[in-house]
């Protein structure tokens, strides 16, 4: 009778392994990052600086003072633009041209105003706001 315990007791124990390792496999599971996004950023943008991060601007609306120079930065896997003006209705003030994943694009706002700006390749969703005082 005493035997039969035993073994129940280390059955017991084999399926609490199974449990314990099927946890440690899923958790494992979870913490990897199958986020569809290929270059998971953390952080945020410094000062004078805009990211390009999931098809945004970054922040979207920046008021500097005249002179200041801007650093946009390429935060996605593709490529994106900085170009001036509003989708459709570039004002020919800057554009980057096609800035790959980690690049950088600058501009020096030497006047002040308001200056919109937009990416050629995703026009529709990505626009942002410079505000020069
Ligand atoms: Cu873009």
């Amino acid at each position: 009778m005493k035997s039969v315990q035993i073994v129940i007791k280390k059955l017991s124990f084999i399926n609490l392994l199974f449990v314990i390792t099927f946890v440690l496999i899923f958790s494992s599971c979870k913490n990897n990052n199958y986020s569809t996004n290929p270059t998971p950023t953390s952080g945020s943008p410094v000062q004078n600086e805009v990211w390009m991060q999931n098809s945004k601007f970054n922040p979207a609306s920046l008021t500097i003072a005249k002179g200041t120079k801007i650093t946009w930065t390429n935060k996605d896997s593709y490529d994106h633009t900085v170009t001036s003006g509003t989708p459709g209705h570039p004002t020919g003030l800057f554009d980057s041209g096609n800035v790959a994943s980690g690049g950088t694009f600058n501009y020096t706002f030497d006047s002040t105003g308001t200056f919109q700006y937009y990416c050629r390749i995703h026009a529709d969703i990505m626009q942002g706001t410079i505000v020069v005082n």
